[in-house]
């Protein structure tokens, strides 16, 4: 039932008609009259008649989709971090203040009944974070544009923080279940492992028969993406794996349960857990499952859809359908779409691969060696066999033009192979298989041209560009600032908030200079301020100062993002307090939050160096109210929402050159805070967009730490010894300073002894001082106001939106 007035063609929501439709469903769902109802029941009936209002556009959306008129777009992702969905659904449907007007009215707790939504953390960080924004800016633009991914039954682990160490806890995000998800049964389709491959002879062609193989079922559940008030609902398909049978029927009957409940829990588990691992790759044969569960499921509806469209044959493919592969985890699609084209439909070699490089586009997400995937030979050649055979004829294919077009440099040609060493390099099946390879920040991209693949770069420059990536400003500004959003309405209209038009926000700029506006901005943040205060105090009770500056660092951790040198300034701040607890500095708090790998040993020292170190400042009566330390445990989208809005400070200090864009960077410019970080990633175009005096940049450049690195490293040792404050907290670290058991020689050695791979003591001095110039600034609260608002001025071009548009003129030409 849509709650529409029927007289008229445009669907209108009144209050009225909501209020009862509203209190009738809680009915329905709890069995109670309205007033004995609970949350969870209140928020089970807001679902519902959200999906109802939804699945009545989305159905009117997926028979146009069936028409092919228009270029469809298929992000194709190991991860979607989604995050909550009702809010944004309300949000996008234009209900919003018709939901807060009538809950109010009933007494519901708005707040209270969003919560009820289990956070669905199917993603690390970045890299599946990136994908909703793209999936909420592409609906919103109206572009036809749908996710591809797992449905994982476990997302990433809850983290705890026992004993100031993380513990990881398994995510069981389904276990009340999932309203805004339709599953379809009637859609699933097998995907084939391991096997034997021969040829035959069929009709005087020769043909590839794959038997013997390991039959999964992909079954598909599928997620409206709604657009922002407009008539488009796009799809997340994320795809479960089931036994083909639920029991193999004939092992069973021969008695061999055991057996037959193996197959299916080994099926199943394709689909249980998303792997916890950002920037790791470890080469696990169920990783592998997994990437081609998704790929293989994904494009069989794909092509199933096209060719019934196009009366059986897949001819014109390209000019109606772009598949876009985020990072190289559904590389896959290379060869499998090959062989789809080639085996099934029967065309030329040639032809093929021109039609699969026109359909393919990729997107690299970081330069960090650790993290490219490269399978063993052996390994894809069993689990895969027939995808292998095209593989190597892709390979062998490859070379041989290479060597043809570059005879004279025939070692280069080889160290592009995507066979070599006894292994498959997917990000070089992925170039070679594409029309379109980009990064996502200029600097990164520069990265990618210049040294990371270099070489692909000389033979196919027209192959590579950059798109920056953006955040959607409807979660992460309008979404979780309501305050903030009000002022800009109220400030220079409302027109910012359309789809595509939020670099209207530069007419904030006159403003930044007006004292009543500054007021206003300051009012809102310390408003925001003490709604994490009262966060942090009800779930870990500790209680912060909200006249203190908010300086946040929040991101996966990692040794290469240095949340390290955040809390050794941290230590410094402590030290520098002890000596002198009258010293005059402007008091702040330092918040830190994020996940590390359960595996990454260094970053989960890091975790309990930073809570060991909060312990013991924030029980020390000495520097009370002048310095705070928070590690805020669980970081998730929902935790984000609370946290960004919040914050005065946003660390970005990444080692110049690793961090490939980021996107919290973006998100706290849009709310308002100050960048304090290195010339790294997307910071760069935020320095570029805000000016020099808008931002507090240190540190080594990434030429700088290319340099040292092409030289074999610095010397930390002569930068410790010649620093006095870096000899007293580095000795804290091991001398029982904070308790006999809390020593952190791991950290320790890696400064001193493996010579600071990451430059942490090399670019601590001028970290030291840019803190020390931001609490200045942050002393003439006028000054502060003004920049803030020059950034939020300037924050327009790090929508998603803009990344959406910059890909469909670059990349997909969807117009
Ligand atoms: O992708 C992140 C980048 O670190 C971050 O700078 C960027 O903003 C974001 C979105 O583009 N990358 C990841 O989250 N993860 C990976 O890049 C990754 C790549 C290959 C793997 C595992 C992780 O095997």
């Amino acid at each position: 039932m849509a709650i529409t007035d029927k007289n008229t063609k445009h669907k209108v929501k009144t209050k009225e008609a909501f209020r009862k439709a509203f209190i009738k469903k809680v009915e329905e769902v709890s069995g109670e009259d309205f007033s004995e109802s609970t949350t969870r029941h209140q928020y089970e009936a807001l679902a519902e008649l959200v999906m109802e209002e939804i699945t009545a556009e989305w159905a009117v959306n997926n028979s146009r989709l069936h028409k092919m008129e228009e270029k469809q777009i298929y992000f194709f992702s190991i991860e979607f971090l989604i995050g909550r969905l009702l809010k944004a659904y309300v949000n996008n449907l234009g209900w919003d203040t018709m939901v807060e007007e009538t809950l109010d009215e009933l007494g519901v707790d708005y707040e209270a009944l969003q919560a009820e939504e289990h956070d669905p953390a199917l993603g690390n960080g970045g890299l599946g974070r990136l994908m909703a924004c793209f999936l909420d800016s592409t609906a919103a633009l109206g572009f036809p544009g749908h996710g591809n991914g797992i449905r994982y039954k476990y997302g990433l682990f809850e983290q705890k923080i026992i004993n100031n160490e993380q513990v990881e806890v398994a995510d069981i995000w389904l276990k009340n279940g999932y309203p805004f998800e339709i599953v379809k049964p009637d859609k699933a389709v097998v995907v084939k492992y391991n096997g034997d491959v021969r040829m035959e002879e069929v009709n005087g062609k020769m043909q590839f028969i794959h038997e013997n193989y390991d039959p999964v079922l992909a079954v598909p559940y599928d997620i409206p993406v709604k657009g922002y008030r407009n008539d488009t609902v796009n799809s997340l398909r994320l795809w479960s794996a089931k036994p083909v049978e639920d029991f193999d029927l004939s092992t069973f009957n021969q008695g061999h349960f055991l057996k037959a409940m193996q197959r299916k829990s080994e099926a199943e588990s394709i689909s249980q857990i998303l792997y916890p691992s950002d920037h790791g790759f470890e080469g696990k044969l169920l990783r592998l499952k997994q990437e081609y569960f998704f790929v293989c499921a994904g494009l069989k509806r794909i092509v199933r859809r096209y060719k019934k469209h196009n009366h059986g044959s897949m001819d014109g493919f390209p000019d109606k359908i772009c598949i876009h592969i985020n990072d190289t985890h559904p590389a896959l699609c290379v060869p499998e779409l090959m062989r789809i084209l080639v085996d099934e439909e029967g065309y030329d070699w040639d032809i093929a691969w021109d039609m699969t490089i026109k359909s393919i586009s990729f997107t690299n997400h970081t330069v960090l060696p650790e993290a490219l995937e490269k399978w063993p030979i052996d390994m894809v050649q069993k689990l895969l066999p027939r995808v292998y055979q095209i593989i190597e004829e892709i390979n062998r294919r490859f070379i041989n033009d290479m060597n043809w077009f570059y005879p004279e440099q025939v070692d280069r040609n080889y160290s592009m192979a995507i066979l070599k060493d006894g292994q498959v390099h997917m990000a070089h099946l992925a170039i070679i298989g594409s029309h379109s390879v980009n990064g996502v920040a200029e600097l990164h991209s520069k990265i990618l041209r210049e040294e990371t693949f270099k070489d692909f770069y000389a033979v196919f420059p027209d192959r590579f560009t950059s798109v920056t990536n953006g955040v959607t400003q409807r979660r992460f500004m309008m979404g979780s600032n309501p305050g903030l959003k009000t002022l800009l309405d109220d400030t220079i209209g409302t027109d910012w908030k359309k789809p595509g038009n939020m670099c209207s926000l530069e007419a904030l700029l006159p403003h930044a200079e007006d004292a009543a506006f500054c007021k206003k901005l300051a009012d809102i943040k310390r408003a925001n301020k003490e709604r994490l205060a009262k966060y942090i105090k009800e779930t870990q009770g500790i209680i912060l100062n909200p006249d203190s500056i908010f300086d946040v660092q929040v991101k996966r951790i990692h040794e290469y993002k240095r949340q390290l040198l955040n809390i050794l300034h941290v230590i410094l701040t402590y030290n520098q307090l002890r000596s002198n607890p009258n010293a005059d500095i402007v008091p702040k708090t330092y918040i830190l939050a994020g996940k590390a790998a359960p595996s990454y040993v260094y970053a989960k020292e890091v975790i309990r160096l930073i809570n060991v170190v909060a312990d013991r400042v924030n029980n020390d009566p000495l520097v009370k109210d002048k310095l705070k330390v928070v590690f805020v445990p669980n970081f998730n989208v929902s935790v984000a929402e609370i946290i960004y809005p919040a914050a005065e400070i946003s660390e970005q200090i990444s080692t110049a050159g690793k961090e490939a864009s980021g996107t919290g960077n973006m998100k706290f410019m849009m709310n308002g805070a100050l960048t304090l970080g290195t010339m790294d990633g997307a910071n760069v175009e935020i320095a570029e967009a805000v000016g020099m005096d808008n931002i507090f940049t240190f540190g080594l450049s990434d030429t700088e730490v290319y340099n040292y690195n092409t030289h074999g490293g610095y010397r930390s040792l002569e930068v410790y010894e010649s620093d006095s404050r870096l000899q007293e907290i580095l000795g804290q670290l091991i001398n029982g300073f904070f308790g006999e058991s809390a020593g952190f020689q791991m950290i320790y050695d890696s400064l001193l002894l493996h010579n600071d791979t990451y430059f942490v003591l090399k670019d601590f001095a001028p970290y030291v001082d840019i803190q020390d110039i931001a609490s200045n600034v942050y002393r003439d609260q006028k000054q502060w106001q003004k920049m803030s608002a020059i950034n939020i001025a300037h924050s327009g071009i790090f929508s998603s939106d803009r990344s959406i548009e910059d890909y469909e003129k670059r990349v997909w030409k969807v117009k």
